[in-house]
């Protein structure tokens, strides 16, 4: 059988490896993800690599997060990037000169000497720092880190509660897929199909330069993204008015567990942290309440610009009980009828070729007449007439289990999160020893494809967190060590196949690296 990774006895080759892709993506002040594909600083990523650092030098691991925090806008948000200005403009698009942070972004104030991006990433920095601070306390009380981060931090969270619950139900929303981090999830066909594309030829993706094309993102994903982007960027990246607005499970669970590390923080300096482990407790319920479904035991996203108007709790089984489950599932898919946006997986070949089943004619004809009303609608009359509670959106994205990681959440939840883990869509266990992106079983789902199914590090990692926090140590020794093994072999890739562990995307990806330095620790 495989080897069995002994925490007693860390193998020293897989840490002194995982160490060395640190080494080679730290910058002098923060670490890139992956040299090649992604040479600035993303937001969550440093969250991510900060808690690996943390074990080969708290210094570092302080700083990494620091210096994302000298990058914060006095509204409060943490951007998803920060540029390096050494690095040339077309190494990476979306470039500076896209963003125009410390212009368009004056109003909601923008740095003015570093440029960065106008969007946010998951809160995993609370939890960051309360990580960095325990694994060093003498040297984080000498130099001051956490009196020095406590209030950045305070006002991103701030910034998320107050100007991002769109909703108004205590949530927060993300407005662009690259906000939740799981940039081409099929939760986000059905809000991104009301998105129209910014016309290929406007912009040139740079991210095709390193990797293969069918592990990427399709042009028409892009096209919206990048729709999306500008239109946030032309209103002074000012919250509320957007066409995408959705409540992501993973994005909330991760500002609550970043809640309680915000607490832990406060109590460190002096207060009692009583208010943050409450308003903890509040978001648990609210996130509960709006987007676990029983039936289905998982979370969902709420996609708050669709909806018929049955929304509110329970709206996934108010659209099955009135469609059925396959026709909400396919009004749910409707983004993902494109020639280019079809999956590997799942269908038929020769179906998936020629898209011209009747199967598929019907549904790409319905989603182009509602294309059409939506378009013919003013804004204001469509959002009026929208749910102002929205949809759940039928797609089960490994998002939906991350809420695992709640110590408060109910124990019925937590136990029928753990049985959809192991069951037949993520097939932790049995199919897979990893946990794929997106359900195996999900028509869009492709082995290969970014977030349309590969195992990711930083998932696996949460997962495996959420299954101790719930005492089910059996089931997260086998993750961690799937995990430790899959690093080792696939070189620290980004993403790889969860059946076979096959590298996809970059390697020596600095997340994969940090998150098996702290498994083995
Ligand atoms: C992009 C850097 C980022 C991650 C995201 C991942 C991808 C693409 O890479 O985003 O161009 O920002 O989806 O989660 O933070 O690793």
């Amino acid at each position: 059988g495989p080897a069995v990774y002994d925490p007693a006895e860390p193998s020293r080759t897989l840490h002194a490896r995982a160490a060395q892709v640190l080494d080679d993506n730290w910058t002098g002040a923060s670490t890139v993800p992956s040299r090649g594909l992604y040479p600035h600083q993303w937001s969550w990523d440093s969250a991510f690599i900060a808690i690996g650092l943390r074990h080969l030098s708290p210094l570092r691991a302080q700083t990494e997060l620091e210096t994302l925090l000298d990058a914060q806008w006095a509204d409060g948000r943490i951007p998803h990037i920060v540029f390096n200005p050494s690095v040339p403009l077309d190494a990476y698009f979306p470039s500076p000169d896209f963003w125009r942070s410390s212009t368009a972004g004056r109003a909601a104030g923008a740095p003015r000497t570093v440029q960065t991006s106008g969007i946010v990433q998951p809160p995993v920095h609370a939890l960051a720092a309360w990580l960095v601070h325990r694994a060093d306390p003498v040297l984080s009380r000498a130099r001051g880190f956490l009196p020095r981060v406590y209030p950045r931090l305070a006002a991103w969270h701030r910034y998320l509660l107050h100007r991002r619950d769109l909703g108004g139900g205590g949530l927060v929303s993300v407005v662009h897929p690259w906000e939740q981090g799981m940039d081409n999830s099929p939760a986000w066909d059905a809000p991104l199909s009301r998105i129209t594309p910014a016309p290929a030829r406007s912009f040139r993706r740079a991210d095709l330069d390193h990797g293969a094309p069918e592990d990427r993102p399709t042009d028409l994903d892009y096209g919206r993204y990048v729709r999306l982007a500008t239109d946030y960027r032309d209103r002074g990246y000012a919250d509320g008015a957007g066409e995408f607005a959705v409540e992501d499970p993973a994005f909330n669970a991760l500002l609550i567990v970043s809640e309680h590390a915000l607490a832990r923080i406060a109590r460190e300096l002096g207060a009692t942290g009583t208010a943050r482990h409450a308003r903890a407790q509040r978001l648990t319920t609210a996130l509960v309440d709006r987007l676990w479904d029983p039936a289905e035991e998982m979370f969902f996203c709420r996609d708050l610009r669709g909806g018929t108007g049955a929304g509110g709790s329970g709206a996934l089984e108010s659209e099955r009980r009135s469609r059925g489950p396959r026709e909400a599932d396919r009004r749910a898919r409707s983004g993902a009828l494109e020639p280019e946006r079809r999956s590997r997986g799942g269908r038929p070949d020769a179906e998936r070729r020629d898209g011209s089943s009747a199967h598929s004619r019907e549904r790409r004809s319905r989603s182009g007449a509602r294309e059409t009303e939506q378009c013919s609608r003013s804004s204001a009359l469509a959002s009026e007439r929208r749910s102002p509670a929205g949809a759940l959106v039928p797609e089960r994205s490994v998002s939906g289990l991350i809420p695992l990681l709640l110590p408060t959440l109910p124990r019925d939840v937590a136990a029928a999160l753990v049985r959809t883990l192991s069951g037949p869509h993520f097939g932790l266990g049995g199919a897979t020893r990893l946990v794929p992106s997106y359900d195996l079983l999900g028509e869009a789902f492709d082995p290969h494809r970014y977030w349309r199914g590969p195992a990711w590090f930083n998932t696996g990692w949460l997962l495996e967190h959420g299954l101790r926090t719930h005492t089910e140590h059996a089931a997260a020794d086998a993750l961690r060590e799937a995990l430790l093994e899959t690093a080792d072999s696939s070189d620290f890739a980004e993403y790889v196949d969860p059946y076979t562990g096959e590298a996809c995307g970059a390697l020596g990806f600095g997340w994969t690296a940090a998150l098996t330095l702290d498994l083995l620790h």
